[in-house]
């Protein structure tokens, strides 16, 4: 897989960080590590692996280290691998098979074997509601659209603009996907708890910020869309 990036995201991750890069030593990808200059302890974690590349976001936020990162990203293809070892790494080979003939590959903890050891009722409300929203509002068959375990073409990703800083990244980007036309395709995965650190997402603040933004997608992007077609 040596066309293959992973991104990891990383904020004040020096606990989970190292264990999650040892446990990827068999797989033969690339790894990029997009973190903010002054994390200097995540930093200092993983200063001893010299094949990992350490990219720093110019800007503050999950989006924005991600975007930024996939967009300086110079293999085929990437995959969004959070630092907190809660991805199930195995998926990773079905996701490269399918990549090669899709756009991106997501993955769901709603579908049998998926399932999920740190899922809370509020965030499995919230992506189900969100979820809803998506297949509602674009016509998306992802099922869990908040749970960004996904792969995708680089250069796919490329076209769509994406500029959340945020944790909007995560609906911003399957609904300009799906507005695109690019193809997709969803597999169950299942989700381990944290291996240790805390939690960055705020279910209430992030949740409706990310309510606001399907909404600002869909009625200036698929409206405005629809238009040109026409
Ligand atoms: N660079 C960067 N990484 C971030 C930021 N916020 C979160 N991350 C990383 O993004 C990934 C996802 O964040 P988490 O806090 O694990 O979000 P979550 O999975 O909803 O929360 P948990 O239930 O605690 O796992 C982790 O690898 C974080 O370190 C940020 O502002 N900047
Ligand atoms: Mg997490």
């Amino acid at each position: 897989m040596k066309d293959l990036t992973l991104i990891i995201p990383a904020k004040n991750e020096k606990e989970s960080l190292p264990l999650v890069i040892d446990s990827l030593s068999n797989f033969d990808v690339n790894i990029t590590v997009s973190l903010k200059e002054n994390d200097i302890e995540t930093i200092n974690a993983i200063k001893k692996y010299q094949k990992i590349n350490i990219f720093y976001q110019s800007g503050t936020g999950y989006g924005n280290s991600l975007y930024e990162a996939i967009e300086a990203c110079e293999t085929k293809y990437f995959c969004i691998f959070n630092a907190d070892g809660s991805f199930e790494k195995k998926d990773l080979i079905k996701m490269y098979e399918l990549i090669k003939s899709n756009d991106f590959v997501y993955t769901t903890r709603y579908e049998n074997p998926g399932g999920s050891e740190d899922d809370t009722l509020i965030t499995f409300i919230g992506n189900k509601i969100f979820s809803k929203l998506g297949n509602i509002l674009f016509s998306l068959t992802i099922t869990d659209i908040l749970y960004t375990y996904l792969m995708g073409n680089t250069a796919s990703f490329k076209k769509l603009n994406v500029r959340s800083n945020d944790f909007r990244f995560c609906v911003e980007l399957p609904i300009k996907m799906k507005i695109y036309d690019m193809s997709y395709k969803c597999i169950p995965s299942y989700e381990f708890g944290r291996i240790a650190g805390i939690k960055k997402v705020n279910a209430f603040k992030d949740g409706f910020l990310i309510l606001i933004e399907m909404l600002k997608l869909f009625f200036s992007l698929k409206l405005f869309r629809k238009k040109i077609i026409r």
